[in-house]
């Protein structure tokens, strides 16, 4: 049987999150390293919107196309989910949505308008990087209570969230080693320093 492929870009958080959900489920797939100036003619036949990651799951003569980075880690844990991710309260869940949702939306936002001022000079950096705080603080509320996100186990929720906080630390790394989110820089670098990170930034050629 082929193995599922998966068209990712190695910074990308999208890609950062669905790769980690793939090693958790050890799920054993080909990685197509793309560059987002050149995306291959393949990865574009199965997803013409152009964004990564996208799979591609094989069964006999038909395949499916995932290309969302929530889709991809909702399948990879219903197919293995050693540690229960899928088994929450109904309460685990809502929170879970609730958070993945201001993360992708407002606060991915207010990331991308800090991370690239100069494009958006209507505001200062530090008025961008304000209205991104909004979404730290709810995320260091949570962490002043449990370990994690929404308890006191990594879940699928830190996985989906924390690519985007790394990116948003990494603008200014003084500035948030001093800012007053020591829960979240102690959850930060948990992740950044784990096996299932480390091991999805392995660095890959560009897949021609
Ligand atoms: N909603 C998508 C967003 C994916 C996305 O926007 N990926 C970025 C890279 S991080 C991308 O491919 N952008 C298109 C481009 O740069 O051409 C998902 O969750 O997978």
């Amino acid at each position: 049987m082929q193995l599922p492929i998966l068209y990712s870009f190695r910074r990308c958080p999208y890609a950062i999150r669905a790769r980690m959900a793939l090693a958790y489920a050890g799920i054993n797939y080909e990685l197509r390293e793309v560059s987002l100036k050149n995306k291959p003619r393949e990865m574009l036949d199965i997803s013409p919107k152009g964004t990564t990651p996208v799979m591609q799951i094989f069964f006999n003569q038909v395949s499916i196309v995932l290309e969302e980075s929530l889709d991809i880690m909702n399948w990879a844990i219903q197919q293995n989910d050693p540690l229960n991710w899928q088994n929450l309260s109904q309460e685990s869940l809502e929170l879970t949505k609730y958070l993945i949702s201001v993360n992708d939306h407002e606060f991915k936002q207010n990331l991308d308008r800090y991370k690239y001022a100069n494009r958006f000079p209507e505001r200062s950096p530090e008025f961008y990087r304000q209205q991104g705080e909004k979404f730290l603080q709810i995320l260091e509320s949570q962490l002043q209570k449990q370990d994690f996100l929404i308890g006191d186990r990594q879940t699928n929720v830190d996985i989906a969230i924390f690519p985007f906080v790394r990116q948003f630390a990494h603008v200014d790394l003084d500035w948030f080693g001093a800012s007053a989110y020591q829960r979240l820089q102690q959850w930060l670098t948990w992740h950044e320093t784990s096996t299932m990170f480390q091991s999805v930034m392995q660095k890959f050629p560009v897949w021609k």
